[in-house]
């Protein structure tokens, strides 16, 4: 006999409906997005009878005039109009015609009941006839953008249920909506949709790579804090890599998402619940386990009386995106305490982006302008671990990093080989620091400071007032350093300021004279092909050491940190660059600076300023690579001519160095620390 129905019961409902599977690609290819996905959910929830103890709730097909609160007419016409007869023909083409999609005879169905579907739980949850819901449907829906399918979304079902619980059902007493987007893909879509509109905040979590990963534009960046009446409404933590897990999301939940949702107190909690970053998923290279979801969603459940709808996006591994909405359902119904436990710590990125949020939103939301204490923010994070694999296969880069790998096809591969391969080092003392004996065996490290003669002649340190003098003229100016390779990473760049070392350096560095923090940070990208060499640095240690080509090229692309900082700064770090400090004791620096403010209208016409006193060191040729806030970006790399005929004397380039500039390139992560790590 069954038990009496418990009045304390969780009220879950629960929507699935075979029809939205019609939605398939039009030949049977193979496709990540398919109907397994929705099946694979509903059968893992039968076998373990979640559904005997759900509301369990049939599709039903959203209205136009719902719709196109959020899409355009144009738009609604063509998903309705995509699977009839007429369009046999050329569902094809139209398809093409738009990033990451397909259409089938399935199609407008299965959108229409997506969406509807998101609606109708959407709707039950805000009167209270539910406590919560999951709605498993697909196609899904983030990424469709108000007139454009994209990402394998075509309507935008969690916009549209939130548009309507606003605008068709004010009764409901639904003012704010906090949506919460998990799926490891940017929700460009929603954003788009809710950008000038305080009652709806925005949040989404997503690996970013620095506009690497796909949508692969800016508008995943933490910058994109909303506009107008909205601005402070839209918050982004974009992951600057793979590997995420656990630690990290739990770690953005209490440091970001929850203080925020705390002053917010929406009146319903929207969930665009992806499962995508999930451990073992074939496109996301995260590793959530089930016990995390069922911990973001627990620690949700305090909000918004508890009021949660989750509407599935992203996750194409079957078993894992199963696993993790059993977790999920089980949470909701509450009927046994979580058990588990968090196995890692966050990544030392984790903590930098977390931190980069918080400064961005802060003044919106005060909860965030606290300083996390230097405790959590120094002890709590691991290092990651990078693998690389070459394959000769003509697979293009595979999406997912598989949490610490990236394959890398052939013909890539050659694409940049060959060009650097032309790039010639000056005939100079160490040209050869980074040929391939060096490369490949490492046997004959070349340490830099005893290749350098002129370092001795550059340090005369017999003028300490002339030092002070173009000290403090040259303080007054400011540039941006352009960082890249290891400098990219803010501890390692700050021991040029601070002096000091962070793990991975040989010896500490003396810092620059003015050791005040840097003005400004921003992340750009530049028309440049970065290329890396390995030898030994003072500095690094073992390592491959990145430079940048010289001359600028449009198809190339290098992602940099630029660090505002004082002429004099700039002066400090190329010194400490080229290993030209205190060597032997003496002081850096001394009589005149290397780069002068005379020099900087030199290189801004020229592009380029080798700097002759520099020559034996490794980064004596300062580029200028434009302005920001009328202000000129330089860097310094090596100095190199480019030359088709010469075949001697070249760069030599073994794979693995290539891999690590492209590697680099996507992912910005600090290569040759990994290396000392793995040697
Ligand atoms: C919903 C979702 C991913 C699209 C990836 C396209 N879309 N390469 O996860
Ligand atoms: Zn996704």
């Amino acid at each position: 006999m069954a038990a009496p129905e418990d009045p304390h019961r969780r009220r879950v409902g629960l929507l699935y409906d075979e029809r939205m599977c019609r939605h398939a690609t039009p030949d049977g290819e193979i496709h990540p997005e398919n109907p397994d996905r929705i099946r694979a959910i509903w059968q893992k929830l039968e076998s373990e009878g979640i559904p005997l103890r759900c509301v369990v709730l049939s599709a039903k097909e959203a209205e136009d005039k719902y719709i196109a609160s959020v899409h355009t007419a144009r738009h609604i016409k063509l998903i309705k109009n995509i699977s009839s007869k007429k369009f046999n023909s050329q569902r094809l083409r139209i398809a093409s015609e738009f990033n990451s999609i397909y259409f089938n005879k399935g199609s407008s169905e299965a959108s229409y009941l997506a969406a509807g579907s998101v609606m109708e739980v959407s709707e039950k949850v805000a009167k209270g006839d539910l406590d919560s819901a999951i709605a498993i449907v697909r196609p899904p829906g983030h990424h469709a953008e108000s007139d454009e399918a994209m990402g394998f979304c075509l309507f935008n079902n969690v916009a549209i249920a939130a548009n309507f619980l606003l605008n068709e059902r004010p009764e409901l007493g639904i003012r704010k909506i906090l949506i919460v987007d998990w799926d490891v893909h940017h929700g460009n879509g929603t954003q788009n949709m809710f950008y000038n509109d305080p009652r709806v905040l925005f949040f989404s979590v997503h690996r970013f790579d620095f506009g690497m990963f796909y949508p692969a534009s800016g508008d995943g960046s933490y910058c994109m804090i909303g506009e107008g009446p909205g601005a402070g409404y839209n918050i982004n933590v974009p992951w600057e890599q793979g590997q995420c897990g656990d630690a990290d999301y739990v770690a953005v939940w209490d440091h970001v998402l929850l203080p925020v949702a705390e002053s917010y107190d929406p009146d319903i909690i929207l969930i665009s619940a992806g499962f995508d970053a999930a451990v073992d998923d074939p496109l996301g290279g995260c590793c959530i386990t089930p016990y995390g979801y069922s911990l973001m969603l627990k620690k949700l459940m305090g909000f918004a009386q508890g009021k949660i709808v989750m509407a599935l996006e992203g996750g194409y591994n079957l078993k894992s995106i199963a696993d993790s909405v059993l977790a999920c359902a089980k949470v909701l119904l509450e009927e046994k305490p979580l058990v588990g436990s968090i196995k890692a710590q966050p990544l030392e990125s984790t903590w930098r982006v977390i931190q980069e949020v918080r400064h961005e939103l802060k003044t919106f939301w005060p909860a965030l302008s606290v300083e996390l204490p230097q405790k959590v923010l120094v002890s709590n994070w691991r290092p990651c671990s990078v693998e690389l694999n070459l394959s000769s296969s003509s697979e293009s880069i595979v999406e997912n990093d598989g949490g610490a790998s990236v394959t890398i096809c052939a013909t890539n591969f050659v694409e940049i080989i060959e060009p650097l391969s032309k790039l010639n080092i000056d005939e100079d003392n160490h040209g050869k620091a980074i040929t391939l004996d060096h490369i490949a065996t490492d046997k004959s490290p070349v340490v830099l400071s005893e290749e350098c003669p002129n370092a001795q002649a550059l340090m005369p340190d017999k003028n300490v007032d002339g030092c002070t003098r173009w000290r403090s003229v040259l303080s007054k100016t400011e540039v941006w350093y352009g960082s890249y390779g290891s400098n990219m990473w803010k501890p390692g760049f700050l021991c040029y300021i601070k002096g000091g070392k962070v793990e991975g350096m040989n010896e500490p560095c003396p810092g620059s004279q003015d050791k005040s923090s840097p003005k400004g940070v921003i992340w750009k990208t530049v028309p440049h092909q970065l290329f890396f060499a390995r030898s030994l640095t003072r500095t690094w240690g073992k390592g491959g050491v990145a430079f940048l080509h010289p001359e600028s090229n449009k198809n190339d692309k290098a992602y940099m940190c630029m660090y505002r900082i004082t002429l004099e700064q700039f002066n400090d770090v190329l010194l400490q660059e080229n290993s030209l400090h205190q060597e032997n004791g003496k002081s850096q620096g001394a009589g005149a600076p290397l780069l002068d403010l005379s020099d900087i209208g030199v290189v801004a016409e020229n592009k380029s300023l080798p700097l002759e006193a520099l020559k034996a060191g490794w980064y004596s040729n300062i580029l200028y690579l434009g302005e920001e806030d009328n202000l000129p970006i330089l860097t310094m790399t090596k100095f190199c001519r480019y030359n088709e005929k010469t075949e001697s004397k070249s760069i030599q380039l073994d794979s693995s160095l290539c891999i690590m500039a492209m590697y680099h390139c996507t992912l910005g992560l600090m290569l040759h620390r990994e290396q000392k790590n793995a040697s």
